[in-house]
């Protein structure tokens, strides 16, 4: 018996769908209570499309969306909230919301190319909305990105639009994401400074510390304000890795280092660890028994029964746990997936594009033959272990950009250097996938060729709905060849897919031996000479 409907993720049950509980722990009455938000957050968007939307519609609009994003809130009683904000947003613009106002089920079982585009649409929806979210925060004008999300939830809702009109929107969407990215790359830099090199120990000092997980750099910022002179140190996890390369961030010398690996390591990780951590986006897992206790959450994260940190950004309740707990009596060497002890991040667009000149001259003279772009996200599947053995095996006249999580399959190799670069550069977050796009579009330029042109390949591992809101910005930019994997998202049907190879030469990874030998044969000799 069908008991939920979900498939926004990689991780599907049996690669199908979500249907009697999620794979991420989502179950069925949670994944209700995310509909009727996504309900509301149409009916709201019906609205808002006849009418001028101010700030708190776009607040409304952005929490809700973000909130029903893969591994962000497990709370049934914060979505209700979210539910009731996005309702009342929507009396305050003169709508009447319904409760009813569109029902999910009708999206789950229409035609299946339909569903397929309406899906590409509304989870790149909502993985943008995680983008503007950060953006906002940090006081960035985002209401031409917020106007298309209202478009586009309005469209996901209207059973008139046809095939054409969806797959415009789809790609609409991308376009709206790539504004949503630049807005963020400058809200960060603006507020913490251009990234530069950095290398980050793994670690960890004796004494009381905090892990902070995410990719929220304005919560980090008021947590290492919070915790200077308290004697507690801070360590990033996941994607919050890439604060490290910030200037702003970086200058509070009880940034330590960085704690642990990829999202979904986290129950291992985390178990029987002498601090706290605090989660400020996805990806949050279930709460093992072993550290329930010293999980803590703020902003649209949530999950039962962990004490949650509200809009006042008070932190006392995390660093009095850190305090509490004590941390390690000595010094605790960690390591990454491959034993490395350190990890380097800090080449967002700034630093790539400052040698810029350097890079140019050695493809032209054939020292450095090709660039890969290795990113996106991590996951649980056996099969990730392809990103390892892609990059292990990336010829050493070739440079490996990497952003995201997905980068802690390979970041701790050290594969030397090429050109006195490193020949892992980590780009940063996923958003920063803005500071890749910027990077291939100078190089074009550079060769006065197309980015396809280009001896550059990208090689992308998704997971959730901003891997999806990425992938719609590369094909709004024309960009072909993409490899993507570990497995096809199963919301894109035969027919839209068929689409998408046809269009956009987008294909599954197979093994790393045969997408290298066919990588290297197709654009070795690719560039204008
Ligand atoms: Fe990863 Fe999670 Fe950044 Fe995602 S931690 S999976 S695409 O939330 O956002 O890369
Ligand atoms: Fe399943 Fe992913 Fe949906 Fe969770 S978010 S219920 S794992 S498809």
């Amino acid at each position: 018996m069908t008991r939920m409907f979900c498939f926004q993720c990689e991780q599907t049950a049996n690669h199908l769908v979500c249907d009697k509980n999620g794979t991420c722990g989502k179950r069925p009455e949670l994944s209700s209570t995310h509909d009727r938000l996504t309900s509301a957050l149409i009916g709201l968007s019906r609205t808002a499309v006849q009418t001028r939307p101010g700030p708190a519609a776009d607040a409304a609009l952005l929490d809700g969306l973000f909130a029903t994003v893969t591994n962000v809130n497990f709370d049934p009683a914060a979505i209700q909230a979210l539910t009731d904000q996005v309702q009342t947003a929507q009396r305050e613009l003169g709508g009447e919301p319904t409760g009813d106002d569109y029902q999910l089920a009708d999206l789950w079982t229409t035609d299946e190319d339909i569903r397929s585009l309406k899906s590409l649409l509304l989870f790149g929806i909502r993985g943008m909305a995680a983008y503007a979210y950060h953006a906002l925060v940090l006081g960035q004008d985002v209401s031409v990105v917020t106007a298309f999300m209202y478009r586009g939830l309005a469209a996901v809702g209207d059973d008139s639009l046809g095939l054409d009109a969806l797959l415009a929107l789809v790609l609409e969407c991308g376009q709206a994401n790539l504004v949503a990215m630049e807005l963020l790359d400058q809200a960060n830099t603006g507020a913490y400074g251009t990234p530069s090199p950095a290398t980050v120990p793994l670690t960890i000092e004796p004494g009381p510390f905090i892990v902070i997980s995410g990719h929220d750099l304005h919560d980090l910022k008021l947590l290492l304000e919070q915790t200077e002179g308290r004697g507690v140190n801070v360590y990033t996890h996941g994607e919050m890795l890439p604060a490290h390369g910030y200037p702003e961030l970086r200058r509070f010398a009880h940034l330590k280092g960085n704690f642990g690996t990829a999202w979904q390591s986290q129950q291992k990780e985390f178990a029987h660890l002498p601090a706290p951590i605090l989660f400020t986006t996805n990806c949050l897992m279930e709460p093992r028994r072993s550290y329930a206790d010293r999980v803590f959450t703020t902003a649209v994260v949530g999950y039962p029964g962990m004490t949650h940190i509200g809009a006042d950004k008070d932190f006392s309740p995390v660093i009095d746990k850190a305090l509490a707990l004590g941390g390690y009596t000595e010094s605790k060497p960690m390591t990454g997936i491959n034993g490395g002890t350190q990890v380097t991040t800090g080449f967002g667009h700034g630093t790539v594009l400052s040698v810029a000149g350097t890079v140019i001259e050695a493809v032209k003279s054939g020292d450095l033959r090709h660039i890969f772009l290795v990113g996106g996200c991590d996951g649980a599947d056996p099969g990730r272990n392809y990103y390892t053995e892609f990059v292990k095996q990336t010829p050493p006249d070739s440079l490996v950009l990497t952003l995201a999580c997905g980068k802690y399959r390979f970041n701790d190799l050290d594969l030397g250097q090429l050109g006195g670069l490193p020949r892992i550069l980590d780009m940063g977050q996923c958003n920063d996938a803005y500071s890749a796009i910027k990077v291939a579009l100078a190089l074009a330029e550079a060769f006065n060729c197309s980015v396809n042109d280009l001896p550059l390949t990208l090689v992308l591992s998704w997971y959730e709905q901003k891997a999806v809101a990425i992938l719609l910005t590369l094909l709004h930019l024309g960009v072909t060849g993409i490899l993507l994997g570990p497995t096809l998202p199963v919301f894109i049907s035969p027919n839209v897919l068929d689409t998408l190879v046809a269009n956009y030469g987008i294909r599954p990874t197979s093994t790393p031996e045969a997408d290298l030998a066919q990588i290297l044969g197709d654009k070795a000799e690719a560039l204008p000479a």
